[in-house]
């Protein structure tokens, strides 16, 4: 089975839901679409809010890089331990945690130093320096908490890898290899478990455009 993703290549989003096809060996086709064509009636239909990517699978379309990301996992996955199985609830609960803590205390600063040191200037604009120090201090004091959990564990829900560490890989190798910032490096389990999530050779594959 093909999958198809609607979705551009250097996106941040898209690349989240390749990364995944990769690790479970699913076979996806990119379908590119314009950045211009985005808030169109015909992408709307499909995305409500103009955004990439949009999942197709057998005539199912599904929008949202995570729940794409759970879908394919739950659906091609072979008992993949992406996400801890329903019997093991106490897994299950910490693999939830540790999703919540990636929408909610890492995703909103790494994307918005991404939007202000990176992006931005790609649509004509200009890094507001004061907004792009707010977001890098807000994330580096989320981050002594990743510290907090990863000298504890090897990864943030657990000692397996789950989902939740590989969301983290789009906009946080950005950070490190294209905008040179040390808030990873200089935390030495943060540095660990980054470093080792980037390196896979799902990460690699599709680093340069899903
Ligand atoms: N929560 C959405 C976010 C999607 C998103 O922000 N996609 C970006 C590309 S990485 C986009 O379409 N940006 C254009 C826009 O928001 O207008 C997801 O994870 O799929």
């Amino acid at each position: 089975m093909v999958v198809i993703i609607h979705g551009a290549s250097e996106s941040t989003c898209t690349r989240r839901v390749a990364l995944v096809c990769k690790e479970l060996g699913v076979e996806y086709k990119l379908n590119l679409v314009s950045w211009g064509d985005i808030k169109g009636d015909e992408h709307l239909k499909l995305q409500p809010f103009g955004q990439l990517p949009v999942l197709e699978d057998d005539g199912f379309f599904l929008f949202e890089s995570r729940a794409i990301a759970r879908y394919l996992t739950l659906k091609y996955g072979n008992g993949s331990t992406l996400i801890p199985p329903a019997s093991d609830l106490k897994a299950l609960a910490l693999f939830e945690a540790a999703a919540s803590i990636e929408q909610a205390d890492f995703d909103p600063f790494a994307a918005g130093i991404v939007w202000e040191k990176l992006h931005k200037s790609h649509v004509g604009g200009k890094t507001d320096e004061a907004r792009a120090a707010e977001y890098t201090a807000r994330l580096d004091g989320k981050l002594e908490g990743y510290e907090r959990i990863l000298s504890k564990t090897k990864y943030l829900a657990g000692d397996n890898i789950t989902l939740a560490d590989l969301f983290h890989v789009p906009y946080g190798y950005l950070i490190e290899e294209h905008i040179k910032s040390d808030l990873f490096k200089k935390r030495p389990n943060v540095a660990r478990w980054f470093s080792e999530i980037v390196s896979r050779p799902s990460w690699q594959a599709v680093k340069n455009g899903a």
